[in-house]
């Protein structure tokens, strides 16, 4: 038989692109997804197998990060081999409008998925999403060694996650393991993350439906990698014989600016003639660069990154226009790489 995972956070960006890695390996894959009042598993339609389907590998079940009691009865019955927690308010700068509520989600939420693996007495090995946003306003390069430096509500939670997992890996024997992943990104990402929100106008002004983007600091530094080549480094490291934590990056970065600049050349357009500053778009305090050293996961983990940041803003242009011309014609089908 084959393996079995839960993954939280499945309808997002990651979990859709590590769901399609664990089918193809054999696993079933069950989901956590939380209750919306609209349907919230696009990312998975391609993919999706109906309840009454004989024999199916994609289960999704209704529950919730905040919900202690709903994550210990799902481990007690599903009893997976691997959980991965990618499940949080993953958007920084709203973390800053809602922080007791991301440190609940994003923190706490860790906290009790793994109190819930121990109170549930299982045997399963699991993978905490952690975030270079936790180095903060540490400097460029950051590794496996870089004191912790968070710069929002955020931040401070994804601190909180990554000791929560080192501590039940310390304390209860645990297979617990973080990957500290960097910006990762592909034409499934959040349309209000940086690099997304650029190649979705770029389609959108390309195509005379919009007229101005409107950014924040263009300054910031990122290291920006491609979605699915990360989701394997997640499946490796719960793969090893001892956990264990890893940074994950290209260690190539760009400023938002630079990215600009690629992703409307691209579409044969200049950016200047269209982008203009609005400060609502600024955080109360900033992580100004990061710039990530993976050479623990490739020494460790055979994981080596293919796609760089130019590359990959030119993908999200096409897989934008793409899509766009899709709805525009009436015809919207899902831009899959
Ligand atoms: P997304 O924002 O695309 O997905 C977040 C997921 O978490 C969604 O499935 C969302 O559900 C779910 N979620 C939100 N709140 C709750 C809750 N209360 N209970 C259960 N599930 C909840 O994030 P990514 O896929 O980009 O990232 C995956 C993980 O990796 C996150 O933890 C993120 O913080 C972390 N990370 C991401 C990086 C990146 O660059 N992408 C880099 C480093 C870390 P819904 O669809 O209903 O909103
Ligand atoms: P980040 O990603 O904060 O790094 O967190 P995001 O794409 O939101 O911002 C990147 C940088 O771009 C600057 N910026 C803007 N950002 C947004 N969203 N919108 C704008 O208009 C804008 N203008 C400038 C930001 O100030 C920032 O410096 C992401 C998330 O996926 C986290 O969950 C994850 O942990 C980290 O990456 C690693």
């Amino acid at each position: 038989m084959g393996k079995s995972a839960l993954i939280t956070g499945i309808t997002g960006q990651d979990g859709s692109y590590l769901t399609e890695l664990l089918l193809s390996k054999g696993y079933t894959v069950h989901g956590l997804v939380r209750r919306s009042s609209s349907f919230n598993t696009e990312r998975l339609d391609h993919i999706y197998q109906g309840p009454q389907e004989p024999g199916r590998t994609l289960v999704l079940h209704h529950a919730d990060l905040s919900d202690g009691v709903a994550l210990v009865n799902l481990l007690r019955d599903l009893r997976p081999d691997e959980v991965y927690n990618l499940g949080a308010q993953s958007h920084v700068r709203v973390s800053f409008d809602a922080p007791l509520y991301t440190g609940d989600v994003t923190g706490m939420g860790a906290m009790r998925l793994l109190e819930a693996i121990r109170a549930s007495g299982i045997d399963t090995r699991i993978y905490q999403a952690s975030s270079s946003e936790m180095f903060g306003a540490t400097p460029p390069p950051q590794n496996e060694r870089t004191p912790f430096h968070p710069r929002s509500p955020y931040g401070c939670a994804k601190v909180f996650g990554y000791w929560a997992t080192v501590n039940y890996r310390e304390a209860y024997g645990l297979f617990a393991v973080n990957g500290i992943l960097f910006n990762h990104e592909s034409p499934r990402r959040g349309e209000t993350f940086v690099t997304r929100k650029i190649t979705r106008a770029v389609a959108r002004i390309k195509a005379g439906l919009q007229e101005r983007l409107y950014m924040g600091n263009l300054d910031a530094v990122r290291d920006w990698g491609y979605a699915p080549e990360y989701v394997e480094a997640m499946w490796r490291m719960l793969q090893r014989d001892v956990p264990d934590d890893y940074v994950v990056a290209t260690g190539q970065a760009g400023t938002v600016r630079q990215f600009l600049e690629t992703a409307f050349t691209a579409a044969g357009l200049d950016w200047s003639d269209y982008v203009r500053f609005d400060p609502k778009y600024e955080r109360p305090a900033e992580v100004d660069a990061l710039i990530g050293d993976a050479s623990k996961a490739e020494e460790l983990l055979g994981w080596k990154p293919r796609v760089m940041w130019p590359e990959l803003a030119r993908v999200m242009v096409e897989a934008d226009i793409a899509q766009l011309d899709a709805e525009l014609a009436g015809t919207a089908v899902r831009i899959d790489r």
